[in-house]
């Protein structure tokens, strides 16, 4: 049997994917996000992707494997994206960090507030001025239209929704961009190969065989939005394959550059990869409070102005 091509190993994918939740509901919201920032003054929009996917082994999951991202790159790119005038897709993984909230106490949230009485909550003071500046800034960026914030868990809910995202931004052509930080599952169960309940234990290892998760990147490019300027990343624990394997990518998905970091120095720097050479980004270590996607953005924003100049021409 000969094996399929990549345009029908994708429309197989899609074909056996349980139908996305919600699908209504979400496209009104993006058709209306985008309408909002595409009449009158028209804003570049982006879609942020961010955190892990995760594939279920069993229909009905307990099980699942995930892949790592705290979802804090994507998150703080959020905020830089809107900051430079951008209207923002974000596409992120239910759970995790989410714009404007980084400098907020995760674990547990709770530090935040002190109880006076029975009837009176108040913000502790050593966080008052963080909590003012998240709830500030994001009803700002909700209320303006700049951050519409769309949750996903599977790889199926993922993929669905980046392709209706990229549908659906289609006709902003060249002002549009695709910022692609989540981390995305390369192997994934066939859901009609996947078991409906629990597996059991009790009868020695478990076997799994995962498939390969067709390259969406490719039909991305060529297919949903091939106006879009496009953005990748690329994660490795081995920083001596890192440049390699972020230049391949550069050439097969033929994307506008590709962000190559490796994980344990991912907060410090990013290598920029294009076809215009390598740029070497970091954060500005004498500022403390000083974050490597304020340098990434900036030079990302530049690179779509004269991508967007271009496409004029
Ligand atoms: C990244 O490389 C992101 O920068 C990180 C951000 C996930 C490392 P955090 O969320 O970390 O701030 O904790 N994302 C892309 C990872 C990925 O899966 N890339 C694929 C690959 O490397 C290509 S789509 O093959």
């Amino acid at each position: 049997m000969s094996s399929m091509g990549e345009d029908e190993e994708v429309s197989s994918f899609f074909e056996s994917s349980p139908p996305l939740k919600k699908m209504e509901d979400i496209l009104e919201k993006l058709n209306g996000f985008i309408e909002l920032n595409s009449s009158g003054e028209k804003r570049r929009i982006v879609c942020v992707t961010s955190g892990g996917t995760t594939v279920p082994l069993e229909q009905r999951c307990v099980r699942y494997i995930d892949n790592f991202s705290s979802g804090n790159r994507g998150a703080a790119s959020t905020e830089n994206f809107v900051k430079a005038g951008y209207a923002v897709v974000f596409l992120y993984r239910s759970g995790t960090c989410q714009p404007y909230c980084r400098s907020l106490p995760d674990d547990p949230f709770l530090e935040c507030f002190q109880s006076l009485d029975n009837t009176n909550i108040q913000v502790h003071s050593s966080h008052v001025e963080a909590v003012k500046m998240a709830v500030m800034d994001q009803q700002a960026a909700v209320a303006e239209a700049r951050l519409l914030k769309l949750p996903f868990t599977t790889i199926y809910e993922y993929l669905q929704m980046l392709r209706l995202i990229a549908t659906a931004l289609k006709d902003v052509g060249p002002c549009s961009m695709f910022y692609l930080a989540a981390a995305v599952s390369d192997f994934y169960v066939p859901w009609n190969s996947m078991t409906e309940h629990k597996i059991e234990s009790g009868s020695g290892p478990l076997d799994i065989r995962l498939a390969q998760v067709p390259k969406m990147l490719s039909i991305l490019r060529t297919t949903w939005a091939p106006k879009a300027f496009c953005i990748s990343f690329k994660l490795e624990t081995d920083a001596k394959i890192l440049i390699d394997k972020a230049t391949k990518a550069l050439g097969k998905y033929k994307v506008h550059a590709v962000v190559a970091n490796e994980l344990s120095t991912r907060k410090e720097e990013v290598v920029v990869v294009s076809s215009s050479g390598n740029v070497v980004v970091r954060r500005d270590s004498d500022k403390p409070e000083s974050i490597v996607e304020d340098n990434l953005i900036r030079l990302i924003v530049d690179r779509h102005s004269t991508y967007i100049k271009e496409s004029h021409s």
